[in-house]
Order: C-alpha cells, then sequence, then structure tokens
C-alpha cells in the first residue's frame, strides 16, 4: 500500500527540511525556497508501505496552492513554525478551507522547530499564540518526535483503510 503525505504550510515553516529529514536522513540550516513540488518515496519495511511524500512551495494562504496538490493525499501535514506565530496567523481560516477542500484525507497541524524553544516557552507559546491544539510538536533539524510521528500517522492511515 502507498501512504501518500502533503506537507504544506507557510514560507520558511521547515516543509522541505522535514522532507529531507525523512527521505534522506539530514539537515542544512540553508534556506533555499522551494519552487514549484517535490516528491520522494520511502520503503517501510516493517510496515510494508511505501510512504510517498510531497513537497510544495509555501503559501501564507492555503487557498492559494493549487489544489491539484490536496488531490488524493491520505494525509495533509499543516506545518507551522512555533517560533514565527506569523505562519499560522490563518490557522483557523487555513484548516475551514482544507477541510472542505480536501476530500477524505487525515489533516493534521505540525509544529517545528522544537529545538528552539524551552519546554517554557513552549507552553506559553502555545497557551498565547494558538487559537488551535497542535497534533504534535517535532524538530527537523535534531529529528526530535518526527518518526514517532510518521509512525503514528501510517498506523492510523492503515487503520482507517482497514475500517472502510
Ligand atoms: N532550528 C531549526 N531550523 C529549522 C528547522 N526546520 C527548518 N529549519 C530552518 O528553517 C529554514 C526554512 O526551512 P525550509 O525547510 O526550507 O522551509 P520550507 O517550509 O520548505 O520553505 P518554503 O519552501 O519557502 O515554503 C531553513 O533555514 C531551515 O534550516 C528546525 O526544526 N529547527
Ligand atoms: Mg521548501
Amino acid at each position: 500500500m502507498t501512504v501518500e503525505v502533503l506537507l504544506t504550510g507557510s514560507f520558511g515553516v521547515g516543509k522541505s527540511s522535514i522532507f529531507n529529514r525523512i527521505i534522506h536522513d539530514e539537515f542544512s540550516n540553508k534556506y533555499y525556497g522551494t519552487m514549484g513540488v517535490r516528491v520522494n518515496e520511502k520503503i517501510l519495511e516493517d510496515q510494508k508501505v511505501t510512504l510517498k511524500l510531497w513537497d510544495i512551495a509555501g503559501e501564507i494562504q492555503q487557498r492559494k496552492v493549487p489544489k491539484i496538490y490536496f488531490a488524493k493525499k491520505t494525509i495533509i501535514l499543516y506545518i507551522v513554525d512555533i517560533t514565527r506565530p506569523f505562519t499560522f496567523r490563518n490557522i483557523l481560516e487555513d484548516l475551514q478551507y482544507l477541510k472542505a477542500n480536501v476530500g477524505e484525507s487525515i489533516i493534521k497541524i505540525i509544529g517545528n522547530k522544537k529545538d528552539l524553544l524551552s519546554e517554557a516557552e513552549l507552553i506559553e507559546m502555545q497557551q498565547k499564540e494558538l487559537p488551535v491544539t497542535l497534533d504534535a510538536i517535532v524538530s527537523a533539524k535534531t529529528g526530535e518526535n518526527l518518526s514517532f510521528l510518521f509512525n503514528n500517522l501510517i498506523e492510523e492511515a492503515l487503520l482507517k483503510v482497514k475500517n472502510t
């Protein structure tokens, strides 16, 4: 089975860094904005699943993303940069838009760059700045929580297929 996962969200939140960490287990501090789309696959032997990961150019508003990218995705990951509230200014509007436009896809909200905040700063940020609860907080730089997140996502996707 192939599980298709789209990384979406604003500019510079770390979509490509998450892509590079998952596919190549690499990280760079350099920032090259993505043009268009990148796609790559990884075979997960344990779960007998092919993970197909899509990395697209950032958009401040999800309604600016070409709708074709949302088609037929098992999972859509809306990534925010927990160090830059600017990147989730439109979160409620974006989530509403995604729910209306992605069909059956599972949508998750992921906070990235966990390595840059202390535990206290993390709690404060979530209480003060975020109108929704994050499904996971990860770091593409250190890899923290990323394989855990993807394992859980694959399990959820497999369960969903089994139950339909
Ligand atoms: N400290 C830290 N920096 C990160 C992390 N993830 C990404 N970055 C940095 O943030 C910048 C932007 O990362 P990208 O992965 O290129 O962001 P993007 O979402 O793909 O950006 P666009 O393609 O323009 O939409 C880069 O300088 C990365 O090195 C992280 O977990 N921790
Ligand atoms: Mg990118």
